[in-house]
């Protein structure tokens, strides 16, 4: 991680716990909202209107909070309005780096090597993980935002008045039950399958293990309709999907969440399988990425094993093409 702008040699894949043994997050620095007119949005600062061609999102394939970005961009038709830029799948000594794997991209603002070089290029004397996703302005050569629950909410609207859209993600009616299942899915099953996989107890690893099927039993109940909240895709939706997608091929093996697979929950199988095929949503889904960077995080797999399944989801891939 970075400490005050230098990267610092004693750097561990494993973040940080409390002292149960419990894996416990990074707050995310950078709270600034790009706006239809650049007033200021629930947090940072002002100064950041929706613009074609001003934002560049960096992102992994492997990560899901990532790919939350990723799916909205798609969602809301931006692609050609916010380029994206892809760093390799696997974090190296220096963390997140760019571009010398397939389907990874160099750094075309600044050809840096590292994902902490964008941070200290933001705040030359930044302290923190250097994470993704990072959502760039490339006018004032600043970031924007570093969280994706900001950043989903943000496409979701700001770009309206240049990507007319249908589609609401966090609409009014809704938003009060959005916001409290959101809350809890990422709790026990987003970040979950993290506190799981990045215990260093027994106790702690049981705690977060039971959370997530607990999580995974509640929602196998609740789906009756096509979405989580009834006939009308949301953007818990899509926080939930990038969790499901990862599940049988990455966390029930590396980390260790194999009570059950999400293909023995017929109605999330369906639900994964619907959202996967909504128009432009398998393009953001690498698996090839996404097992090989889960597979190679040295803490919880020093040899860097990939496994060769799952059979199911490698055949869902193939008949998406
Ligand atoms: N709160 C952040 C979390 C992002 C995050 O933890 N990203 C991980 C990848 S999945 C990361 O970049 N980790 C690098 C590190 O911790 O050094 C968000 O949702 O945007």
């Amino acid at each position: 991680m970075l400490v005050d702008g230098k990267w610092t040699d004693n750097w561990q894949p494993v973040q940080k716990a409390d002292e149960k043994g419990r894996f416990i997050r990074q707050v995310s620095g950078f709270r600034n909202w790009i706006t239809p007119d650049g007033s200021a949005g629930p947090t940072g600062e002002g100064g950041f209107a929706a613009e074609a061609g001003r934002y560049r999102l960096y992102v992994a394939l492997i990560c899901p909070w990532a790919s939350r970005a990723l799916i909205v961009r798609k969602l809301k038709g931006l692609e050609n309005v916010i380029p994206v830029t892809v760093v390799n799948p696997t974090l190296t000594d220096q963390g997140w780096a760019f571009g010398d794997y397939p389907g990874a991209d160099d750094d075309p603002l600044f050809g840096a090597r590292h994902m902490h070089e964008i941070y200290t290029r933001a705040e030359p004397a930044f302290t923190g993980r250097a994470t993704v996703p990072v959502l760039w302005d490339m006018q004032r050569n600043v970031m924007v935002n570093n969280e994706s629950a900001d950043i989903i909410r943000m496409l979701d609207t700001a770009f309206e008045g240049i990507v007319p859209s249908d589609l609401r993600l966090y609409p009014a009616d809704l938003a009060p039950r959005i916001d409290s299942l959101n809350a809890r899915i990422y709790e026990d099953l987003n970040n979950g399958v993290y506190r799981a996989g990045f215990a260093t107890s027994q106790a702690a690893y049981d705690e977060a293990v039971e959370g997530v099927f607990a999580m995974l039993d509640e929602l196998e109940g609740r789906l009756t309709g096509d979405y989580l909240l009834g006939d009308r895709l949301t953007e818990t939706d899509v926080r939930t999907f990038v969790t499901l997608i990862r599940f049988d091929a990455a966390y029930h093996g590396v980390f260790k969440t194999n009570r059950r697979q999400i293909a023995d929950y017929p109605r999330l199988s369906a639900y994964m399988e619907r959202i996967l095929r909504l128009p432009g949503i398998a393009k953001t889904v690498n698996m090839d990425h996404i097992t090989r960077g889960y597979y190679s995080i040295k803490s919880l797999n020093p040899n860097g094993i990939r496994p060769t399944g799952p059979a199911h989801i490698e055949a869902l891939l193939a008949s998406l093409t």
